[in-house]
Parts: C-alpha cells; structure tokens; sequence
C-alpha cells in the first residue's frame, strides 16, 4: 500500500497521511454510530467508561472531547484494523506482527472544543522499544478550522521532552521548553476517510475547534508485536494478572503471532509517575495536572497555523 518513498518518509519525518484508508460503506457506518453516541450522550452528566465530557455539555448540547475505545463501544469501529489497507501500512512500518493498545474517538466539539496540549504519546506508555504508532481516521473533513492535528517533523528522533509540571505528571510539554521549535509545525488536514500516522515520539497536539463542525478523528494506537509495555506507564495492562496479560497480549494482536521475547532498545524512558490527580484521559491529565496551555491567548501560534 505504501510505495518506498512514503515508507522512506515516515522514517524520516515520523509522520504521514494516507488518503481513501476504507471503503466509503464503512466509512458511512462509521459516521453513523458515531453520531448515534453523541446523541446518547444526552442523558450522560459525568464522563464515565464511554464518554469523556468537554466543558459546558448539557442534555440540550452535547459537548464531548472524546469517546473511549470505540472500538469496544462503538459497532464498526474494529473493523477498521481488518481495512486491507489499513493493515498493509500498518504491517509496512511495524513489521508482520502488530498488537492494538487501544483506540479513542476525539470528537472535538464545535465552537471551541478544547485543545490537545503539545506532547509525545511516548511519555505517556513508554515500551521496551519505540516501535509503536498512532493512526488517525478522519471520520469527516479536517481543516485548519477545526482542530487538525499538528506534528513537528523528525522530533521523534530527538529527546523525550519533560512532560512534568511540579513534579507530577502533566501530559504535556511547556510551550516555552526551548527544544520545542514551534517553527517547524506541519498541520495535518484531509478529506474524510484519510488517515494520519504519527509515531510515539513525535512531539503533536492540536488547537480547539473554533468551526461549527465536529472534528472527528478515530486514534488507533499500534504497537509491534515485540514493544512491550513497561510497568507504571499508562496502558491497558495495568493492574490485570498474569493470565488476564496473557488474554489481552493476544486478543490484541491483530496480525501475527503474539511473542513473549519483548525486544529490548537503547530508549530514553520516564515513568509518567507520580500521576496528575485525574488520569482517567490525556484531558483529565493536562488539566488537572495545569500543563500550561500552547493555545491559550497571549500564546504565540505555531508557524502553520490558522491565523
Ligand atoms: O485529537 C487530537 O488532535 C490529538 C489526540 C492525541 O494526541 C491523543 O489523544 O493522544
């Protein structure tokens, strides 16, 4: 699916966006079920398992940030690892045997829905190796409007920001760290049914919505099948037992076979410990723990940025 110089590419740059990843019908289901649960989400008052709820939701407005592993909770959204050309790029760049950690429907509200502060998944779930990635499914279009994702190419080649702030685990780097080149942001905008991909070390976040459309992107985060977690970073092995382990190492391990001879790799590594008073999503995280905000006014916005 991916020709040599996209492969060369994401190498290189730690990112890339792949256009028409599923077939129009799933793609149409999809929107769907989708819509379906944020009209749910009506009756929901507190995020729970399911929902996690942006500033201002009401029965009257639906606000969400996001909906947790769609594809447990969601009809359809599993599927997706099956997609033939999903599961040829995601094979092209982690090799034969690729497990899913999990998923997350960010469904950026309207009218200011809020911000993913700057960060690198890595810090969140560290592995034995740093063979891991992020796809994104564009659910509908994504412009410079509604929140679009933003990378800064070939970070992940470069250090593991601090995502701390007082000690404790915050989710997000300090806008001012001077080894965040602001300058060199790339914004990543498609069509509905393209798909981003972005490594675990690439430094990304993305601005609130200021559209009047819901931005709708599905994150699957992939794992090669020999990165195993390390214990106290935030995965969804934390706290099973040995057996439980061993059922969702290879529940999860869509392609392949599943191995127990993690592969071990020279990776910096922080455990995201002590944790922010409400870990229960990357919001909660940044906000309980008072990252300090890149798209807070007064803020200087990163080079592409809408004006
Ligand atoms: O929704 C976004 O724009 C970014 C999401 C992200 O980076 C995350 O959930 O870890």
């Amino acid at each position: 699916m991916l020709n040599e110089e996209q492969i060369r590419l994401y190498h290189e740059q730690g990112y890339l966006l792949v256009e028409d990843v599923i077939e129009p019908a799933l793609l149409e289901r999809l929107r769907q079920a989708t819509a379906e649960m944020i009209e749910r989400s009506r009756s929901v008052t507190a995020s729970d398992a399911v929902y996690d709820l942006d500033e201002g939701h009401s029965a009257a407005t639906p606000r969400l940030t996001r909906i947790k592993s769609p594809h447990v909770n969601v009809p359809g959204f599993d599927e997706v690892m099956h997609a033939p050309k999903v599961k040829a790029v995601l094979q092209q760049l982690l090799g034969p045997t690729v497990r899913l950690q999990t998923t997350k429907l960010n469904t950026k509200a309207p009218g200011g829905g809020a911000a993913v502060e700057w960060h690198q998944d890595w810090a969140f779930y560290p592995h034995t190796n740093d063979d891991l990635l992020a796809i994104g499914l564009m659910l509908a279009d994504v412009d410079e409007a509604n929140g679009p994702l933003m990378v800064v190419p070939g970070s992940h080649k470069g250090p593991v920001l601090s995502h701390f702030r007082d000690g404790v685990f915050a989710g997000a780097v300090d806008p001012d760290d001077p080894l965040f080149e602001r300058d060199r942001v790339v914004t990543l905008t498609g069509r509905a049914g393209s798909m981003t991909v972005h490594h675990v070390r690439i430094l990304h976040g993305s601005a609130p919505n200021q559209s009047d459309r819901a931005r709708l992107i599905c994150f699957y985060e992939c794992a090669a099948g020999d990165a195993w977690p390390l214990a106290g970073s935030s995965t969804a092995v934390a706290g099973l037992d040995q057996q439980q382990v061993w059922d969702w190492i290879r529940s999860r391990t869509y392609y392949g076979e599943a191995t127990t001879s993690p592969r071990l790799a020279n990776v910096p590594v922080a455990i995201p410990l002590p944790p922010a008073p409400d870990s229960s999503s990357i919001f909660k995280i940044q906000k309980s723990a008072g990252a300090k905000s890149a798209f807070a006014p007064g803020q200087q916005p990163a080079a592409n940025e809408a004006a």
